[in-house]
Formats: structure tokens, sequence, C-alpha cells
């Protein structure tokens, strides 16, 4: 870390640690931080007020950390969430973490002992940089108020240079209550990191141009890297340009457009079968951004046998991490597909499309639009309806399990950062703190939650945070009584041992109502349409609890160890019925 430089005027700046930590945010261009005080960061919160920064108050620090993390994922932006010592930063481990498996910039913010007793088990100490150093692309330890704004201007730049990441800041309460020179300019990082185009030679980029020439079915996999670089544009120049259908990954989905001729669907553990045939079938796999997660790829010794690959990601540390590749070009996805694209002739794709259509025709689900009422209400229904209301247009902040993977089937994303979704760690409860932080990011945007009964109830205090900031957000509970995605394992691993899986829920219109929050309960399909129109007609937040069918199943699945091939496929009394 490069420490503050000395100004020859020192008596026209001199702040509190406190006072620079907010005037560094603010030269960061940072507008909202998500937060909840303690002794620790006491200094911190009595300087806010000379501040021009929105602060929002949450009701736990886990919610913090998830809405920094979906304010980001929504805008591009650096999400930034404070806490004081001890509980407080351990309360943020679990969000951090989260950030950590998906490439998020953040910079959480904690207070921390003072340094005269910092290892002392002073009331409220842990060791949080200890504690989060492998959650973390990097973290500081503050103890003097000249060192506030060049840790912070040091963590903004590693957050989000390269791979981008989560970065705590550990600053003492004698730290924060010192005086020192600040300078924003002057507390610029010495080392800027640049990421060079490490392996994007020439000879290498001919390689991939050659590859992609003679190949016969090629697919691009598609993943997240593509919306962090903002590479859409290229990637549709591309895939239209060779005529290569594309396959995402979950946390892919938007960075190509679902609506596209070209697009094939998910890819992986639920994705449909063509998708994971076609990869399976392939002779070229042009990954860009994605990193061959265990749910993408399935057994690693039978994945893609026959493809050659191409892998272009910016992290040399996922090139042959899982899967070994011919061709790799490490640097960011924008600047090498704009060194690729010129050199990419058009070619003729049609017969390897018609293929993938032909297994399509085997295996595509019927439009579950058109399927007559039969009287159940399935989560499929209830989410492909909304995607319809929304003119596939709103922001979805999804949790995890059955309902996060029915969203990923059936709202079709066409547009960037309109998924958010915790993918790599899978984390019960981000969806409600996400949705919060998006909506703060992007206020004008329309804002979804789509949550299971289960992880609702592990972050819905928050609903405290949607009143008190006035958000007009709507949220889904998929309410099917069970940690559904647990039933389904134990249903299909387990023998039907559904231990601890059933839960109980409170009355979640209730629930919504005590907070001051509109609600209502939908238990057939034919209420779906109009009670999703109400909520979007009525000014604030408006909660639907879906009474779903209990024991349904999400299809295709692929059980964990297997080949990406052998799927389990939906069986012929399925309602959303294959052909
Ligand atoms: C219940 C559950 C089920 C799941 N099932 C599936 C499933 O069926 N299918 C599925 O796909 N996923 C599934 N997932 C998600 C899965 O676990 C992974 O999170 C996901 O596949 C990762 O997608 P990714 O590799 O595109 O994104 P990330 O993990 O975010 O990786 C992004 C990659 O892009 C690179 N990158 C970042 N910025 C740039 C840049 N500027 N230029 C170039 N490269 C860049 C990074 O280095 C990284 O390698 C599931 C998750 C859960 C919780
Ligand atoms: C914090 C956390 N604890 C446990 C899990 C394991 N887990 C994954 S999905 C799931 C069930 C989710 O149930 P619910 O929220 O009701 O959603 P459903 O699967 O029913 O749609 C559980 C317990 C997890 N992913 N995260
Ligand atoms: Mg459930």
């Amino acid at each position: 870390m490069s420490k503050q430089k000395p100004t020859s005027d020192d008596s026209k700046t001199r702040l509190t640690g406190a006072e620079i930590m907010w005037a560094t945010l603010e030269g960061e261009g940072v507008r909202e931080v998500f937060g909840y005080p303690g002794g620790a960061i006491l200094p911190v919160y009595d300087a806010l007020r000379k501040f021009p920064i929105r602060h929002i108050l949450v009701r736990h620090e886990q919610g913090a950390v998830h809405m920094a993390d979906g304010y980001a994922r929504a805008s591009g932006k650096v999400g930034v969430a404070i806490a004081t010592s001890g509980p407080g930063a351990t309360n943020m481990v679990t969000g951090i973490a989260t950030a950590m498996l998906d490439s998020i910039p953040l910079v959480c913010i904690t207070g921390q002992v003072g340094s005269k007793v910092l290892g002392s088990d002073a009331f409220q100490e842990v060791d949080i940089t200890g504690i989060t150093l492998p959650v973390t692309k990097h973290n500081y330890l503050v103890t003097r108020a000249e060192d506030v704004a060049p840790a912070l201007r040091e963590a903004f730049h590693i957050a989000q240079s390269g791979r981008p990441g989560p970065v705590l800041v550990d600053i003492t309460k004698d730290a924060q209550q010192a005086t020192a020179a600040f300078d924003f300019a002057a507390a610029a990082p010495e080392k800027v990191h640049v990421h060079p185009m490490l392996s994007v030679t020439q000879p290498a980029i001919a390689e991939a141009v050659e590859l992609i020439r003679a190949a016969q079915r090629p697919v691009i996999l598609a993943g997240h890297g593509i919306i962090q670089s903002g590479a859409m544009k290229q990637v549709v120049a591309l895939a239209e340009r060779a005529q290569i259908p594309v396959a995402c990954t979950l946390l892919g989905l938007g960075g190509f457009p679902a609506s596209h001729a070209l697009n094939l669907g998910m890819m992986g553990m639920h994705g449909e079968s063509w998708v994971n045939h076609s990869i399976q079938e392939s002779d070229l796999l042009i990954a860009l951004g994605m990193r061959f997660d265990d749910r993408v790829t399935g057994s690693l010794s039978t994945y893609a046998q026959k493809a050659k690959k191409i892998h272009i990601d910016i992290d040399p540390a996922e090139i042959n991490k899982n899967v070994p590749v011919q061709v790799a070009l490490t640097g960011d996805l924008a600047a090498v597909l704009d060194q690729l694209l010129p050199l990419v002739r058009p070619r003729d794709g049609a017969a390897w499309l018609r293929t993938i259509d032909r297994m399509k025709g085997d295996a595509a689900v019927l439009d579950i639009v058109n399927l007559p009422d039969n009287g159940h209400l399935y989560a499929a229904h209830v989410i492909n309806d909304l995607w319809r209301a929304t003119s596939g247009n709103a922001v979805i902040a999804t949790d995890v399990g059955q309902h996060q993977m029915w969203e990923a089937q059936y709202y079709k994303h066409d547009s960037p950062r309109s998924l958010i979704t915790s993918g790599g760690l899978g984390t019960m409860g981000f969806a409600l703190p996400a949705a919060i932080g998006a909506k703060i990011a992007c206020p004008q945007k329309e804002v979804w939650v789509i949550a299971g009964d289960g992880g609702f109830q592990m972050t819905c205090p928050e609903l405290a945070t949607i009143v008190q900031e006035n958000l007009d957000l709507n949220i889904a509970i998929i309410n099917n009584g069970y940690l559904g995605m647990i039933r389904q394992w134990q249903e299909t691993f387990y023998d039907k041992n559904y231990q601890c899986a059933p839960i109980g829920s409170p009355d979640f219109v209730k629930l919504a109502e005590a907070f001051g929050i509109r609600a209502a309960a939908v238990r057939t399909r034919s209420e779906v349409m109009s009670t999703v129109a109400e909520a979007r007609n009525h000014k604030g937040p408006f909660l639907i609890n879906f009474l779903v069918e209990q024991e349904d199943t999400v299809y295709p699945m692929i059980a964990p160890g297997s080949a990406l091939h052998e799927m389990i496929r939906r069986p012929s009394n399925n309602p959303l019925v294959e052909r």
C-alpha cells in the first residue's frame, strides 16, 4: 500500500480518519452505502452528517453486504458496506464470500478496536482480516489516520480491476479519531495494476481464428465475464458472423439475448437437454468469461471429449484449471474480441444449427403458456407469467433453490445485469437484500424478488429496510412448504427420506402487512396475472405469496458426478411435458 504523500500546507486539509474515510468515498464517486453502526465504528457514523452520502441502515450486516452486492451487479459500480468490529464484521462474512465466488466488486469497511489493544481479546475484537483472507481479493488493517485514504483508494482500484472481487478495509477506532492531512489526489495508488494481455499474441489469435474456421460443430459458452467486461456487442458479432450457437451459464444469462435465434439457453446441471447435448457433440468450444464450474461440466472425464477448446478469460488462474484448452487468450474479453473479430470470416453454420434443432425438436418443452390450467399452480407457470407480465424487462433477484432454477429456465433475460443471483456460493437469503441494493442503484427499473419460502425467512427482517427507504419493489415468494431443492435431492438420491425438508412459515401476507407492506396470496393460475398487475400498479412495495405445488421437481437434472449428457429428463406425466 502506498502511503499518502505529505502536502505543503497540512493545516487546510487536516481531517479525522473518519472524515477522511467519507471524503475518500465521496472522491471515489460513492453516493450510497449500506451499513449498521456499533462502538468501534461510531467515529465514522459521527462524521457522516458532514458528507453528501446516503447511508442505508440495514437490519443485519449480512444484508448490508448483499445489498452492496446487488447494487454492484445491477449497476457495474463498486458496492460499499460498513459494519462495526466483532459480531458486525463476522456477520458480513457470508456476504463477502458470496461476492468473492461470483467476482463482484465490493469495498467492505469495518471498525476495529484501538490499535493499542489489538490482540488482547478486547471487547468485540475479532481478527477480521485473518477471517476474511480466503474470501477477499485483498484486505487491509489500517491503524493510522494518514493510511485511511491510501488504503481505501487502493481497495477501490483492486475491487474493480482485472477480475473483480471484494476488498475489506478494517480501520482501528484510534485511526478514525486521530487527524491527518487529506489530499485525495496524493492518496492515489502508486502501483496501478494493469492487466496486460498476457497471452494474446498474434500466433495465439491466429490459432483461434483457424480453429473457428475449421470447426463443423462449434458452440460458444457465454459466461459472467461477458457482462463484467461489457462485451455483449462483440459476442453477438462473433456469433452472428460465424453462425455459432450460444449456450449460457447461470451467471451469463442476459449477456447474450435470450430471444436471439442463436441462443440455445442455459447449460449445465439444470440446462435443457439440447444445450448439454450440443456441448457434448461439439468439435469446438469457445469459452468466453466463464470458469467451467462443476455445475456446468458434470463429470470432467467425460466432458466435451470431441471438442477442441478456446478459453478467453481475464484470470490466468482459470486457464487449464478444470478443463484443458488448446488456445488460451488471457485478457479482458472485450479487448480480446476486438482483436479477434476482424480476422473471423463469415461461415456457414446451417448444417450444425439444423442438427441442434433436431435435438431440440426431440426435447423442447411445450410452450408452457399454452398448457391447459389443470387446477394446480406450478412455479414454472408463475415465473413464465411474471416474464410475460413484465415484458422481460424487470431486474430479477433470485434466492437459491428450485425457484432459482425455474427462474433461469422460464424468465427469458434479454439484457445484461437483469438477473441477480448467487451462483458460486449459492447463498440462501441473498435475494431480498440484493434486490434492495439493485433498486437503490437503478431506481427507474422495475425490480422483483423471486425467493423460496425457506430462503426468504433467512433475511426477511430487511422488509423493514424497504419500508424505511420507501422502495417500490415487488416480492414473489414461491411457497412450496419445503426446502424444495433439498426435498428434490432426497427424492432422487436418498430414497424419499424427507428429513428436515418440510418447512413451516409464518403467514407471509400478514408478515408483510406487519411491516406496512401490501400483500396478497395466490393459489390458482387464474389469479396470477391479475395479482401481478395489482403489484405492478401499486405505488410502493408489494408481496405475493404464491402457494405452489409442493412436490414439484426441477428437470432436467444431472446427478452430481454424472456426464453432461446423462440427464434425468422430464417424466411423461410431468405437467411441463416434452414432446
Ligand atoms: C442451486 C444451483 C444450481 C446451479 N445450476 C447451474 C446450472 O445448471 N448451470 C449453470 O451454468 N450454473 C449453475 N449454477 C451456478 C454455478 O454454480 C456457477 O456459479 C456458474 O456456472 C458460474 O458461471 P460463470 O463461470 O459464467 O461465472 P463466474 O463464476 O462469475 O466466472 C466468471 C469468469 O469470467 C472471468 N472474467 C471476469 N471478468 C472478465 C473480463 N473482463 N474479461 C474476461 N473474463 C472475465 C472470470 O475470471 C471468471 O473466470 C447453479 C448454482 C446453484 C446455486
Ligand atoms: C445459507 C444456506 N444454507 C443452506 C443451503 C442449502 N440449500 C440449497 S437450496 C435449499 C432449499 C431452499 O429452499 P427454499 O428457499 O424454500 O427454495 P425452494 O428450493 O423450495 O425453491 C437449501 C437448504 C444454502 N444454499 N444456503
Ligand atoms: Mg421452498
